[in-house]
């Protein structure tokens, strides 16, 4: 134990100084020069030209998705995903709320890491893209028409769903995988007593073809390790699902010592084609659970919550030859398949080789029964039978690796902060390239798929200390950006990012410019509280609520003087958009109200509510700066005592909105 510890303490000096000792060298000469020359005229996009690609970047412990243009760097949107946004209204509004609800009740937070975009035959399509939050776990599909989210499944029997959201090439499936295992299900029992009753689940989200709806088709009961990430089979490993596992000792404490104990844990390899044939059949048993499935309705402008009460289990006994593992070298985090799906590689953060497995040896091992014992009844693969090499000596620290379609692996090493690029064949380095500082994953557009886009890389950094002007305590993180055209590195851009950028996906732009809404047909608009016009607007009391049906357009409300109103009322603002043009969203706030302004994209309804606590003559006015008459764009609200006997009344310049004028 000693000696493991000292060990530990020993790797942690080393990072520290390795850490510590980069910024000297970024003070010298070296490679300014480079980044002055023609780095920048290749990420310049002059004033009004567009980005060649996008970069989805999770926000991390934001609970969000930020939107970038590369090669610029430049942020275009956060898309409010697990935590409210008050910007645009998102999990304040009554039609979002039941977005972020859960089993635990309303989740205003929570902790995004691994964007991933739908594809079709192998490549990215830009229709969706997928999100994991790890905290309260739950899968969330982002739409890239609207780019909101449109959807949120809560993933029961897991805990930090972290080997998520991994899409299978034609997004036959969204994977979940916990990063902690729990007791399953969940019971009181004592922490102590863990090994050997814990699982880990793996569940697998059956995605709509048509309409990218989620559902959870399956879980896998596994033993109570920790499934770290994930990442499918592709080409000939179509149809399996490779899970990186650390803590097979199954230690409940002191992890940091305890979960290094063994020297290989393992990638478990899924054949989740066997597993679905099995459950199309009957197999599985459905274990009674409660989770949360919140769906956005294009239609009615509203998100509604669904409760799902049974889960279908599936035991791996229960599936012979339906899963492996194959043993990998100490603690694995990333979990990669290259293009080809041949190769899947185990970056063991604490080894000093990464593991790179070959799926042709696997298939034969299986074949053989070429099995080293087993654990909980899943066969272990000899080492040696599924083993295609190892990369020696590749740097400190290995966590992810992505590809090019030219045969290259790219690792980030977040010890010696640097990226690695080698070939796969020959497991050879060709060159590697310092990052500022402790790099976490990094992305090539298209990289989980069998199409990379190998123009660009992007590395995503935990620690930026010296690179940006100083903000207190808190120094923002930051992205990294590399032309990889060539046979060497460049470095060409940093950027700032928002919350902790873990894994990013990217697409080439023309894949969805064409695609994106521009507007929501006020036509087709079926909100309840929702009008076509001025004339339908109106206020109604109902006991103590009052219901106010209002619209806005360039550059007034209708109503906007009410009165009526008494302290001790509940009130209600259903505010529609009646612009029907591109990029002219309007907001509303009222004082004092408890929740955020509303952002209104045109011929959409949105809600707030507002509880006046005080008798007097309240403002609102929009929010949104939306024409030169922006500031004229507002109204009041009369608020009379509990008891009071003013009647509700509504009108704009003096009429009531929709009566004929004299
Ligand atoms: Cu390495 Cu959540 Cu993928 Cu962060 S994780 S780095
Ligand atoms: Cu509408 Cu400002």
């Amino acid at each position: 134990m000693k000696t493991i510890i000292k060990s530990i303490f020993l790797f942690v000096i080393t990072a520290t100084f390795l850490v510590s000792c980069a910024p000297s060298e970024k003070k010298g000469k070296s490679n300014k020069g480079v980044i002055a020359g023609n780095a920048a005229e290749k990420v310049y996009v002059a004033p009004g030209e567009l980005d060649s690609h996008y970069a989805f970047i999770s926000g991390g412990f934001s609970g969000q998705l930020a939107v970038y243009g590369l090669p610029s760097g430049r942020l275009f949107r956060v898309i409010p995903v697990f935590s409210q946004d008050p910007e645009k209204g998102y999990g304040y509004s009554e039609e979002t709320k039941p977005m972020l609800m859960t089993s635990h009740g309303f989740v205003p937070w929570g902790d995004s890491h691994h964007p991933d975009i739908s594809q079709t035959k192998g490549s990215v399509d830009g229709r969706w893209v997928f999100i994991n939050e790890n905290n309260t776990p739950r899968i969330a599909r982002i739409s890239l028409e609207t780019f909101e989210t449109e959807e949120i499944i809560e993933i029961p029997n897991s805990a930090g769903n972290h080997s998520s959201s991994f899409v299978t090439e034609n997004s036959e499936y969204v994977v979940a995988g916990t990063r902690f295992s729990v007791p399953f299900p969940q019971r009181d029992m004592p922490i102590s007593e863990m090994k050997g009753n814990f699982s880990g689940a793996l569940s697998f989200l059956k995605i709509d073809e048509e309409t990218g709806h989620m559902n959870i088709e399956f879980q896998i009961k596994m033993p109570g390790f920790n499934y770290d990430l994930s990442h499918p089979g592709r080409g000939k490993s179509h149809g399996w699902f490779f899970f990186s596992t650390y803590n097979t000792e199954e230690a409940n404490s002191l992890m940091e010592v305890n979960a290094s104990q063994n020297d290989k844990d393992f990638i478990a390899a899924i054949n989740w084609k066997k597993i679905e044939e099995y459950v199309a059949n009957g197999g599985g048993k459905k274990m009674p659970t409660n989770y949360a499935h919140n769906t956005w309705d294009d239609d009615t402008h509203t998100a509604t919550t669904e409760w799902k009460k049974e889960v279908l289990v599936v035991e791996p006994k229960d599936v012979p030859g339906a899963i492996y593992f194959l043993p990998t070298a100490k603690s694995p985090h990333g979990c990669d398949v290259d293009p080809t799906g041949e190769y899947i590689i185990g970056n063991g953060k604490l080894a000093a080789a990464m593991t790179v497995h070959s799926f042709t040896k696997m298939q034969k091992a299986i074949e053989d029964k070429a099995f080293d014992g087993e654990a909980y009844g899943i066969p272990i693969i000899k080492f040696d039978a599924v083993n295609y090499g190892m990369l020696e000596n590749p740097g400190l620290g290995p966590l992810h690796t992505e590809f090019d379609t030219r045969g290259n692996g790219y690792t980030t090493f977040f010890i010696s902060s640097e990226v690695v690029k080698w070939n796969i064949k020959d497991l050879k380095v060709i060159d590697r390239h310092k990052v500022y500082y402790s790099v976490g994953h990094l992305m090539i557009p298209g990289g989980n798929s069998r199409t990379p886009d190998d123009k660009y890389l992007v590395a995503m950094n935990k620690i930026t200390k010296d690179r940006y002007l100083p903000t207190g305590p808190e120094v923002c993180q930051s992205a990294q950006l590399f032309d990889i055209s060539g046979e060497k590195l460049e470095l060409l851009l940093d950027f700032p990012t928002i919350g902790e950028p873990h894994y990013a996906a990217g697409i080439a732009a023309d894949k969805i410019i064409g695609k994106t809404k521009k507007i929501f047909s006020l036509k087709e608009n079926k909100h309840p509280y929702g009008v076509k016009s001025e004339a339908e607007t109106k206020v109604v009391r109902k006991g103590n609520e009052v219901h106010i049906t209002m619209t806005m357009i360039r550059s007034h409300f209708s109503p906007d003087n009410i009165e009526g109103v008494k302290v001790g009322d509940k009130v209600f603002f259903h505010v529609t958009n009646l612009e029907q043009d591109y990029d002219v969203p309007h907001g509303i706030s009222m004082i004092g109200a408890n929740t955020s302004e509303l952002l209104i994209m045109p011929g959409r309804t949105t809600t707030f509510t507002w509880e006046p606590k005080e008798v007097g003559v309240w403002p609102f006015y929009c929010t949104d700066f939306c024409s030169a008459l922006h500031q004229e764009m507002q109204g009041y609200v009369r608020v009379s005592p509990k008891g009071s006997n003013v009647p509700i009344s509504y009108t704009l310049d003096g009429d009531i909105p929709g009566e004929e004028e004299e």
